[in-house]
């Protein structure tokens, strides 16, 4: 992202896609240099096969750092062809892909930065706490999590707000499952999320381009919906910490910015909660930020967008692609006044 606070224009996306593949190829190098610092964290990704030639994750010992693998079921299916009524049978982004170029400000502002720094993220123990206005507050350790709800497969499109696209397999449980649990009290009406804070595992967090914690909301109607996702895993394993481990927000039908990464606290509340990227830049970034092609950022077109892996630019679809499920959420909403 080119200015100190905003997302890097889709130009930006586009012209350095041969340095973003010779920096690959540096880091590739680096890593075999590197030998027993490969093992750890994401270096081992980033010796997995070249795009293209294979979406299959690393095999497990990869994953080591990251915990417990996926229930087998759950694995099986990751390579599988999608089941589920809100699946897209569009090619998968490659694992490599998913976890080698990303957004996670916390370690670093270039797309590579997060692979090669997120290993320092601890994410055991991790607990999350619920609360606000709720009948049932708590704190759940994430592996409690899990097995109250055992995490499904779901396969959705991820449209960034910086114009760049991928399809990506998450693992996951739905949102609306765990509110439903702590039981909302009459008065909620939104969902407050906020990321871990913590620079000794978070450098990034050492410099002030953004008000940390990364914090991130959703009308509680939003949050119910059944698409919407609490991702613990992708491709059928452990979340890497750089894809925002151990629990992370999945909103298919909005911008990317909107999925909050490495989540520690999940606040019911009455009022509309503050947003990480509209408190930098309130004129680019709205509270919804429904994917919409008609309504351009001020610095860009959000007409079209580049799928990670492909070279021509796609037309962007309303709502990501998923206008049938959601649309009737924002009845009477002006979409272009609230971005
Ligand atoms: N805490 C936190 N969450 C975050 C971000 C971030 O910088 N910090 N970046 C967001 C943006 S802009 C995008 S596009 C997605 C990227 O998710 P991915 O790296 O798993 O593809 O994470 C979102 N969640
Ligand atoms: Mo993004």
């Amino acid at each position: 992202m080119s200015d100190k606070k905003a997302p890097q224009p889709p130009e930006s996306e586009v012209t350095p896609e041969p340095l973003y593949r010779r920096r690959r190829e540096f880091i590739k190098n680096v890593g075999l240099f590197a030998g027993t610092a490969a093992a750890v964290g994401g270096g081992l990704y980033l010796l997995a096969p070249k795009r293209g030639k294979s979406p299959e994750p690393p095999p497990p010992e990869a994953a080591g750092k990251a915990g417990p693998a996926e229930p087998p079921a759950a694995q099986a299916s990751a390579a599988g062809n999608p089941a589920g009524p809100y699946d897209t049978t569009e090619e998968q982004t490659p694992y490599e892909d998913v976890t080698s170029y990303n957004n996670f400000y916390e370690f670093g502002l270039d797309k590579s930065d997060p692979a090669r720094n997120a290993h320092t993220l601890q994410t055991r123990p991790w607990s999350v706490v619920v609360d606000g206005e709720v009948h049932k507050p708590q704190t759940v350790d994430i592996d409690q999590l899990k097995a109250w709800f055992t995490p499904e497969q779901r396969i959705y499109r991820m449209r960034c707000v910086e114009a760049w696209s991928m399809v990506i397999p998450w693992l996951g449980i739905p949102l609306g499952e765990v509110l439903k649990r702590v039981e909302p009290t009459s008065r909620a009406k939104y969902v407050a999320f906020t990321t871990l804070v913590n620079p000794e595992q978070m450098p990034g967090q050492k410099r002030q381009v953004l008000d940390w914690p990364y914090v991130e909301g959703l009308r509680l109607d939003e949050a119910l919906h059944p698409l919407t996702l609490l991702a613990t895993g992708l491709y059928g394993r452990e979340l890497p910490p750089q894809n925002g481990a151990p629990l992370r927000l999945v909103v298919p039908w909005k911008y990317g910015f909107k999925g909050i990464k490495s989540i520690v606290r999940i606040t019911l509340t009455e009022r509309q909660p503050p947003t990480t990227w509209n408190l930098a830049a309130a004129n680019e970034y709205g509270f919804y930020a429904n994917v919409n092609p008609a309504v351009d950022h001020p610095r860009w077109s959000q007409a079209t967008e580049r799928r990670i892996g492909e070279f021509r630019r796609r037309p962007t679809l309303p709502f990501n692609g998923y206008a049938e499920q959601v649309a009737s959420l924002y009845a009477g909403l002006d979409l272009r006044e609230n971005y």
